[in-house]
C-alpha cells in the first residue's frame, strides 16, 4: 500500500453538545477517546490527510462537543471526536461538562462498537485513563490503544513504553496490540488506517 493510498476519506457531519443533536443511532461507530491534548482531534486529521478537518489546540480543552465523521461515504461508519478528559485546570463546571457529554454519549450509544483510546506516550496510564479502562472492560468495549507523540521520544524509550502498556491491558478486550503513533510525523496511519477498514469491512 503506497502512503497516500493508506489515507481515509473522511467526511464531518455534525458538531453537537446534546444528544438530541446526535446523527441517527445506526452503523457502527467508533469513538475517539482520551485525556485533554493527548491528540485525539490530529489523529483524525492524521487519518485523512488533513489540517483542519478536526479543530486542533495547544490549549487543552479544545474539543468541546462531541463531532461525528463518516469513513468513507458509502458505509455506515462513523468516527467520534470526544472532549477530553482529565485536564486538570478546567473549571469545575467545565469539567464536569464533558463528563456528562461522555458518559451521555457512552451510554446512550447503540452504535458504539469500539474505542480508540489515545495516551499522550510521554505521561500514559493516568489515573483517569485507567477509571475509564475500568469502563471499557465494565460495558465489554473493545480497545485499540494509541500511544501518541512517539516523535517526542526516542524509537527506543518508544518501544519501552510498548512493551510496558502491553503489561498494563489485562483483562480488556482489545482489538489489537497497542500501536506507536505520531500524528505528526503519520507514523502509525497507515497501520491505523487499514484496522479501522477491516472493522469497517466486518461491520
Ligand atoms: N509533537 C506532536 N504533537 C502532537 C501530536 N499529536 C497532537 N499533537 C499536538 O498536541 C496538541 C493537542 O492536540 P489535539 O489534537 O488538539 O488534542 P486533543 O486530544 O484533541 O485535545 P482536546 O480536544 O483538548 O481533548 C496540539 O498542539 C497538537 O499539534 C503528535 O503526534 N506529535
Ligand atoms: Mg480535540
Amino acid at each position: 500500500m503506497n502512503r497516500k493510498s493508506s489515507y481515509l476519506n473522511i467526511e464531518f457531519l455534525s458538531a453537537c453538545t446534546e444528544a438530541r443533536l446526535y446523527p441517527e443511532d445506526f452503523g457502527h461507530e467508533v469513538a475517539i477517546c482520551g485525556r485533554s491534548n493527548s491528540g485525539k482531534s490530529s489523529i483524525i486529521n492524521a487519518l485523512a490527510n488533513s489540517k483542519k478537518l478536526a479543530k486542533t489546540s495547544n490549549t487543552p480543552g479544545r474539543t468541546q462537543s462531541i463531532n461525528f465523521f463518516s469513513v468513507n461515504s458509502d458505509t455506515n461508519y462513523k468516527l467520534v471526536d470526544l472532549p477530553g478528559y482529565g485536564y486538570a485546570k478546567a473549571s469545575k463546571k467545565m469539567q464536569k461538562d464533558w463528563g456528562r457529554q461522555i458518559t451521555s454519549y457512552m451510554n446512550s450509544r447503540d452504535s458504539l462498537r469500539a474505542i480508540i483510546l489515545i495516551m499522550d506516550i510521554r505521561h500514559p496510564f493516568q489515573k483517569t485513563d485507567m477509571d475509564f479502562l475500568a469502563w471499557c472492560q465494565k460495558y465489554n468495549l473493545p480497545v485499540q490503544l494509541l500511544l501518541n507523540k512517539a516523535d517526542k521520544i526516542s524509537r527506543n524509550k518508544g518501544l519501552n513504553a510498548l512493551s510496558a502498556s502491553k503489561k498494563k491491558l489485562t483483562n480488556l478486550v482489545l482489538l489489537n496490540d497497542p500501536l506507536l503513533f505520531s500524528a505528526k510525523t503519520h507514523d502509525g496511519v497507515e497501520q491505523l488506517a487499514s484496522y479501522i477498514l477491516s472493522w469497517v469491512e466486518s461491520a
